[in-house]
């Protein structure tokens, strides 16, 4: 992956900060800030520039330097002076200049008066209450630093499913080539399908551990063994991902993949039936005195319970225990009710495939539509469509469609709500098309009320579908904002809208939570990809795992439906 501009005006923005908390000279810190304003506003990448021979010289604010410099960056990916600068500063102050209300000013303040170097003097600090002595800090600093440490410490901890998957998939084939291994599964929060995971909780069934916990603990990509005994052991990958494993005999095998699995209130539920029964549920199985009546199968131990088999997504004691005691547990949605995907983008604006090659893929996972939804022109960074070029890709949409069979392309459009709840585009050029994708993509830091303003008077256009990506959450990196989604789903519902659940794996919003909202008010809601290229056509799994969590059935979902179906349910009174 060629760097971005983007990429190397941030690393640019934070050299400037390392310097001028070493009191460089105030030109030179000046000159790499007025040098990332540069990249951040270039219309081509620096990476192709430099490919093609230009001199960056040329370009404003840059003088040979930081031409070089960035040329470093193009070919490496990285800048040895940002590495320089982080390692001979004392403590952590590189990572403190990094969290907002901190700039290198503060950062410098703090360990020149108050001996401040790491994020843990910070916290201290803050809490103590000393932060205020210093001028230009108060109590609201310091609430909001400490906020701001606990937010990361948390973030820190847990990972994306889609993580997890990468490292799992090969060290569960390595232990499945043990001698001796039978079944070897992923339980805990995985295998619930929760979109971020602490860590891996793998269970092996075998008639001998020995040999399974020495492989386990001498895999290649372990970093560290936390600890490892004869049928338990813990370790930490290379990426920080911590993993651990148990061994149980076959007769256990349901018994500890229920345990497992969780969630730990879940557990907590299921055992209390247990006893009501006079029964005794662990990692062992379900026993009747010393007699183990069930445990070889998961489905074994819920039927001597009483209950009907419940998924895993919905083991989380949210009434599914009741439901599996009165057979009314939901018939939850699958990939295979998935009829086509309805918001996704092409090279026209920030996706990499071209339409022809969008359209070929998802023909090829057996879909019956795929919705083009191109950003707008508001959102410049990806060089969204104005009125006149989205008209000429409906016509291109036109055209393929003539030659097309056993798929249909839908003209759509993801288009930007703007500040005041007006769309992007207008009118006489929405109406063309066959729906739209709508969303926020700026201006995140309105009040509750005024974003939940701004979204339902954007709905208020009769031409509004579904609303994309609904929160703006990005897993790990950007909390949700401020919005009252419960006035949302109704004003959705009311005025003929949808939701969006966003399968990308740093999205995936709507939630579990707010899928189960929805259902309960009877609003549908669409599961889309958001895919800008062929291959992330295939995320459309973890929007399922939302879903699935949320309870939501076929019927719950606008794109299990025939286009014909579909369309009739998207036409506004
Ligand atoms: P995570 O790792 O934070 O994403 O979440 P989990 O659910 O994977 O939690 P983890 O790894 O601590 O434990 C795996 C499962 O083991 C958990 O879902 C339920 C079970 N478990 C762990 N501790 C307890 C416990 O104290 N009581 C009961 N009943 N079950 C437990
Ligand atoms: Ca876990
Ligand atoms: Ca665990």
């Amino acid at each position: 992956m060629p760097v971005t501009n983007d990429e190397i005006a941030e690393t640019f923005e934070r050299c400037a900060a390392l310097l001028e908390i070493e009191g460089a000279n105030a030109f030179r810190v000046r000159a790499y800030r007025t040098a990332a304003r540069t990249l951040r506003n270039l219309t081509q990448s620096a990476a192709s520039l430099v490919r093609a021979g230009e001199d960056l010289a040329a370009l404003p604010g840059i003088g040979k330097d930081l031409a070089a410099k960035i040329g470093e960056m193009t070919e490496t990916g990285h800048l040895a002076l940002l590495a320089e600068l982080e390692g001979r500063m004392p403590g952590e102050l590189a990572q403190l200049v990094a969290i907002p209300g901190l700039g290198p000013k503060r950062v410098k303040a703090l360990h020149e008066r108050l001996k401040i170097g790491t994020v843990e003097d910070l916290r201290r600090a803050a809490a103590a209450g000393r932060l205020r002595r210093l001028p230009g800090f108060g109590r609201k600093t310091e609430d909001k630093i400490l906020h701001e440490i606990a937010r990361r410490r948390e973030i820190g901890r847990r990972i994306k499913l889609a993580t997890a998957e990468q490292a799992a998939a090969p060290l569960l084939d390595y232990l499945k080539a043990v001698p001796g291994v039978e079944d070897a599964v992923i339980a805990g929060s995985f295998r619930r399908r929760q979109e971020t995971v602490g860590d891996l909780d793998i269970l092996v069934t075998c008639a001998k551990s020995a040999p399974v916990m020495k492989r386990f603990t001498t895999y290649e990509d372990v970093a560290e063994v936390v600890s490892a005994g004869t049928t338990r052991a813990t370790v930490r990958l290379r990426s920080g991902l911590q993993v651990d494993l148990r061994v149980v005999p076959k007769a256990s095998y349901g018994a500890a993949l229920h345990y497992f699995t969780g969630s730990k209130a879940h557990n907590i539920a299921v055992r209390a039936i247990a006893v009501k029964k006079g029964l005794k549920l662990n990692e062992y199985g379900l026993f009747k005195g010393e007699r183990r009546i069930a445990g070889k199968t998961e489905a074994e131990v819920f039927k001597r319970l009483g209950l009907t088999y419940i998924a895993p997504e919905l083991r989380q004691d949210r009434g599914e225990i009741e439901a599996a005691r009165k057979k009314r547990l939901p018939k939850l949605v699958t990939l295979a009710d998935i009829r086509g995907d309805l918001h996704c983008h092409t090279d026209a604006t920030d996706g990499r495939n071209t339409l022809a090659e969008m359209a070929a893929a998802a023909k090829a996972r057996g879909y019956a539509y795929l919705a083009i939804s191109d950003h707008t022109r508001h959102l410049t960074v990806a060089h969204g469509l104005t009125p006149k070029r989205l008209a000429r890709q409906i016509e291109r949409i036109d055209r393929l469609n003539e030659t097309l069979k056993g798929i249909r392309i839908l003209k759509a459009s993801e288009v930007d709500i703007l500040e005041d709840g007006r769309l992007d585009l207008p009118d006489s050029i929405l109406e063309a098309l066959d729906l739209t994708v709508c969303a926020v993509h700026f201006k995140f830091n309105l009040p509750a009320d005024k974003q939940t303003e701004r979204i339902l008077r954007a709905m208020d256009n009769r031409h509004f579908n579904i609303l994309a990506h609904p929160t703006g959450r990005l897993l790990g990196q950007r909390e949700a904002y401020p919005l009252d989604m419960e006035r949302v789903l109704r004003g959705a519902l009311e005025r003929g809208c949808y939701l969006e659940v966003n399968a990308q794996p740093e999205r995936l919003d709507l939630d579990d939570l707010h899928c189960r909202m929805a259902k309960e008010i009877g609003l549908k809601v669409a599961i889309s990809t958001d895919a800008h290229t062929t291959g992330t056509l295939g995320y459309m799994r973890y929007g399922l795992d939302v879903a699935r969590r949320g309870w939501l059935e076929p019927d719950d979902v606008l794109n299990t439906r025939s286009w014909r179906a579909l369309k009739k349910l998207l036409k506004r009174g």
